[in-house]
């Protein structure tokens, strides 16, 4: 068998609707194998016999893993793999791999957009022009809310919290972080709790991993501490956010104003902040372009044909880099 056609025989699981480059070039290399969701119920016999591995935008829990014995590696598209239960991966000598690095230039630039909205109200001044109230009231009210002056508290200064630093620097604003621990060499102020950042800071970007150690991290006690002129912009998992004490600090005025890209509970938004008038609420498109979806779906599909032939990840998550590949 040449090495083309030993991939070929590889099947390779395909949950729920994937991206569409990412399916050409598995089905240019592999066997794919359709499920209409993640969900072990739906795992046939054939299945059981035959799936070497998942490429999936969704999760894919324990039951999954344990109904597939000869599943070898699970290439998660997206940075963010809190809906792979990475840790049962591990002890299953399953790989894991992700998609960082290729989306953290966009997904920045879409958190200064997003900032930029929420203070400066964008969005809704278009609307009066499109509506036509420019014509019949006048000028759209100035903006309660400005960026200048503001000192910004990043909470996980990663590959994209960097890349959101810098591009705050250039706006000229002062920078913050918190993390686990402190990134040696980095210039930054180190806080090292959450509560020292928000009460430091005015203006708090999340964009932390999701996982039991970022649950509902910012509560109603953290936006209390980044006070009445706050501005909270979540960018990394809805899970971070206590929605319910956003909600109540939005309407209450303990905080100024939210712009948020994740949900808890997507697409589903609670209602407390659709209609509150001071957020600024995007669909989860932090990394939604063409250009940067395909390179992610090409780091993606390169994981599996690096795994099936030279038996070795490119971006293993670290809770499985230990795992290695059989034979
Ligand atoms: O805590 P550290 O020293 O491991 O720093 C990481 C920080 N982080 C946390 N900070 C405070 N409390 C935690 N429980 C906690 N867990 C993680 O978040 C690190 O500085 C940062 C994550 O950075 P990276 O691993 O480089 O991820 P990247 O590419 O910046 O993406 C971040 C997240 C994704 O996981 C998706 O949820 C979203 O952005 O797209």
């Amino acid at each position: 068998m040449t090495k083309a056609e030993q991939l070929n025989s590889v099947a390779v699981l395909v949950p729920g609707h994937f991206n569409d480059h990412a399916v050409e070039r598995i089905d240019r290399t592999f066997r794919r194998v359709n499920i209409e969701r993640a969900d072990p119920a739906l795992v046939t016999d054939e299945m059981r016999r035959d799936v070497r591995a998942i490429a999936s935008f969704a999760g894919v829990n324990a039951a999954l893993m344990d109904a597939l014995p000869k599943l070898e590696l699970i290439a998660s598209f997206g940075v963010g793999y809190d809906s792979v239960d990475a840790v049962h991966a591990a002890k299953k000598n399953i790989m894991v791999t992700n998609t960082p690095d290729v989306l953290t230039e966009e997904v920045a630039d879409t958190t200064i957009g997003l900032l930029l909205n929420t203070v400066r109200e964008l969005y809704t001044a278009e609307k009066w022009l499109r509506d036509g109230s420019w014509v019949k009231k006048g000028n759209y009210p100035l903006s309660r809310l400005t960026l200048r002056g503001r000192h910004v508290g990043i909470f996980g200064m990663g590959r994209i919290g960097l890349a959101i630093a810098r591009r705050l620097e250039a706006f000229g604003l002062p920078v913050a972080y918190h993390n686990r621990r402190k990134v040696e060499g980095l210039a930054y102020q180190y806080h090292p709790t959450l509560k020292g950042l928000a009460e430091a800071v005015d203006t708090l970007i999340s964009v932390v991993p999701g996982g039991a150690s970022t649950e509902k991290a910012v509560n109603a006690e953290i936006l209390a501490a980044l006070g009445a002129n706050g501005v909270f912009v979540n960018i990394g998992r809805g899970s971070t956010v206590d929605e319910p004490a956003l909600a109540a600090a939005l309407a209450n005025g303990a905080i100024a104003a939210a712009g948020l890209d994740v949900f808890a509970d997507e697409p589903n938004v609670p209602k407390a902040l659709l209609e509150a008038p001071n957020t600024s609420l995007l669909p989860h498109v932090g990394s939604a372009s063409h250009h940067t979806r395909r390179a992610m779906a090409d780091l993606c599909v390169d994981n599996l044909v690096s795994w099936f032939s030279e038996r070795r990840p490119l971006t293993p998550v670290p809770e499985t880099v230990n795992v290695k590949a059989a034979g």
